[in-house]
């Protein structure tokens, strides 16, 4: 844990590949694939989002919608190290899940969470567990190396369904000069911790194997949202939405 938390500070990320046992990832695994079969036609507007094909990119908050992963976002090692890690009680966000399908998967543009989530001291983190192996040959999660200590950065539209904000070009030109780009090699059941403030993001998936992420966030619970900025993103999301015809 010790470690974890000194390479979490060091670099706004870690990689643990210890955390579940191999039951607990083939429960979820199964979870997550009835719940696409069977519940996600109940998601509408930016709780979904589709690729070309129609098949399913990204689901967010699915939480609200399936009790069982809000009870595995709440089990005690994930509270216990999330508190390691945020120097504070951590308050359960959301869960979501970034299913980028073989071949057709989209790319998430490079963004900060803490853009989109609004935390007004940015402490604020997300667990991202791996349910394939990923890797850069299909479209695996890349972080720039250290990219939390930069703040918050300034953010434009993407237009990207399921990442709709990315880094302004002169600011990622900036981070792209000073830290180092990583993508983590993972198996089912490997987790990247992220801090909120993290530069990071993923290309298209264009290979023959799918890259499936499940992803529990987790705030500072000392902490409220501003709400100026989460309605200013709010509204440029809307935006996008309605362009796509999502709303
Ligand atoms: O899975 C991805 O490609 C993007 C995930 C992401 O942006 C996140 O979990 O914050």
């Amino acid at each position: 844990m010790k470690n974890l938390k000194f390479e979490y500070d060091k670099n706004g990320f870690c990689v643990s590949r210890s955390l579940f046992t191999k039951n607990e990832i083939l429960n979820l695994d199964k979870k997550l694939k009835d719940f696409l079969k069977l519940k996600s036609k109940n998601l509408k507007g930016r709780d979904i989002n589709r690729t070309s094909n129609n098949s399913i990119n990204t689901l967010h908050d699915i939480d609200k919608y399936e009790n069982y992963f809000s009870k595995f976002a709440e089990k005690k090692k994930i509270l216990n190290l999330s508190k390691l890690l945020l120097n504070s009680e951590p308050e359960f966000r959301k869960c979501e899940m970034f299913a980028k399908p073989a071949k057709v998967g989209l790319k998430s543009p490079m963004h900060q969470d803490n853009f989109l989530w609004a935390v007004k001291n940015s402490n604020g983190l997300t667990f991202w567990v791996a349910l394939d192996k990923c890797d850069k040959t299909n479209g695996g999660l890349s972080y720039y190396n250290g990219s939390h200590k930069y703040g918050l950065l300034e953010h434009e539209s993407s237009f990207a369904p399921g990442t709709s904000q990315k880094i302004k070009k002169n600011f990622l030109n900036k981070i792209k000069k000073n830290c180092k780009l990583v993508t983590p090699k993972l198996n089912p059941g490997d987790v990247l911790i992220h801090h909120c403030l993290m530069v990071h993001g993923s290309n298209e998936n264009k290979s023959k194997r799918s890259r499936r992420g499940f992803t529990i966030q987790f705030k500072d619970k000392r902490s409220d949202y501003n709400k100026k900025l989460l309605k200013n993103y709010e509204k440029k999301l809307k935006l996008q939405m309605k362009l796509r015809k999502q709303i």
